[in-house]
């Protein structure tokens, strides 16, 4: 057609400097969450999406690309063969079976490691040097499996872990002390789901030590007040299943959250599942997670976070329960 545009230079010099490439795997609920995320929070200037159902998957790219006029400029590709996610820097993996009504998160492992053991090996060829992204659960023996499917060095393999988890604590928290949830800082560790645990003891809103806060003004509170703040961490994600069929929006932040650390370089504190093997007296191969540094190059060290013996107890714990699940396996 004819140039809108009268050419300034004779030649248009071609765009230098590298173009920030996400890819989403997995175009369901909790995809679509992250991948519109993403779009509004301008994290990449590529997007692929990949999903087995091929009208689905266009139907759904269709739709984001009609935002266009609304939206930074970013392309979104899509394809059933994952051809569209070559050169990725970021993969993030949400595609398989979610939970039914009432299910746990750990009874998902074997539709998901079959699944698994069909797309990893191609998500990570197509991306050789991609951060893998895990969010499909059971989340933590999922890493573990993606690690060891995809041959990557532990540091690009990252599981979205207690990430929500702790997001979740830290809204109950603020709900509780009329605050911001961000100037909360709180973490759940261990495995996302049923065995987390929550570690009271460095939980500090503002720089103020939150236990000694409590003791300090003589306040009276009971072991079962803060238990039960963790229990309802731990029901989240069943409720919101009861009452909606499935978790998106806190997950698709979530997920942005880690994809803008990683690709920006943010060196920021997320507890994400990673090979924890070596910490915290755990002696296995195993993905649980623990507060982390994450940079462009993925998992930068963990944070030499101070656990009582009780919370170290309980992080064991939730490991074996990991370890448990992880142990069927057969990859
Ligand atoms: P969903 O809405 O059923 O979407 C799953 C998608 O995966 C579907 O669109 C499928 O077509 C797609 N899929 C299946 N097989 C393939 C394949 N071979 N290639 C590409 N795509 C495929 O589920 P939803 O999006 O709700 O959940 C996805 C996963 O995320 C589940 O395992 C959830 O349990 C998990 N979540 C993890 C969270 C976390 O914090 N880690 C939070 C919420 C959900």
């Amino acid at each position: 057609g004819r140039a809108i545009f009268k050419a300034v230079h004779h030649s248009t010099p071609s765009p230098t400097g590298h173009r920030t490439k996400i890819s989403v795997v997995g175009t369901g609920h909790v995809g679509m969450a992250i991948a519109q995320t993403i779009l509004t929070q301008d994290l990449a200037d590529v997007l692929a999406l990949v999903n087995a159902n091929p009208d689905k998957l266009r139907g759904e790219m269709l739709d984001l690309q009609h935002a266009a006029a609304f939206l930074p400029r970013t392309t979104i590709l899509s394809s059933v063969d994952f051809s569209s996610t070559v050169g990725s820097d970021l993969c993030i993996v949400t595609a398989g079976a979610r939970q039914t009504l009432g299910e746990s998160r750990l009874n998902l492992v074997h539709r998901n490691v079959e699944l698994f053991q069909k797309i990893i090996p191609t998500v990570a060829a197509k991306s050789p040097k991609c951060i893998l992204l895990i969010v499909t659960n059971p989340v933590d023996v999922l890493t573990f499996v993606a690690w060891k499917l995809s041959g990557f060095p532990p540091n690009r393999v990252i599981g979205s872990g207690t990430n929500l988890d702790s997001s979740r604590f830290r809204f109950f928290i603020a709900e509780h002390l009329q605050v911001n949830a961000q100037d909360v800082q709180a973490y759940i560790i261990g495995e996302h789901g049923d065995s987390s645990v929550a570690l009271w003891s460095s939980v500090s809103i503002g720089g103020v030590d939150l236990l000694s806060c409590l003791e300090k003004e003589e306040i009276n509170y009971e072991k079962e007040t803060l238990e039960k703040i963790h229990k309802a961490v731990v029901d989240s994600a069943y409720e919101v299943i009861n009452l909606k069929g499935y978790t998106s929006w806190a997950i698709g932040y979530s997920a942005a959250s880690l994809a803008r650390t990683l690709l920006r370089d943010q060196r920021r504190i997320h507890p994400v599942s990673v090979l924890a093997k070596g910490l915290h007296g755990i002696s296995d191969e195993v993905f649980l997670s623990l507060p982390a540094h994450l940079g462009r190059a993925g998992i930068l060290g963990t944070a030499n976070v101070h656990l009582t013996e009780e919370e170290a107890q309980r992080l064991r714990r939730s490991a074996e329960t990991i370890l448990e699940v992880q142990s069927q396996l057969e990859i």
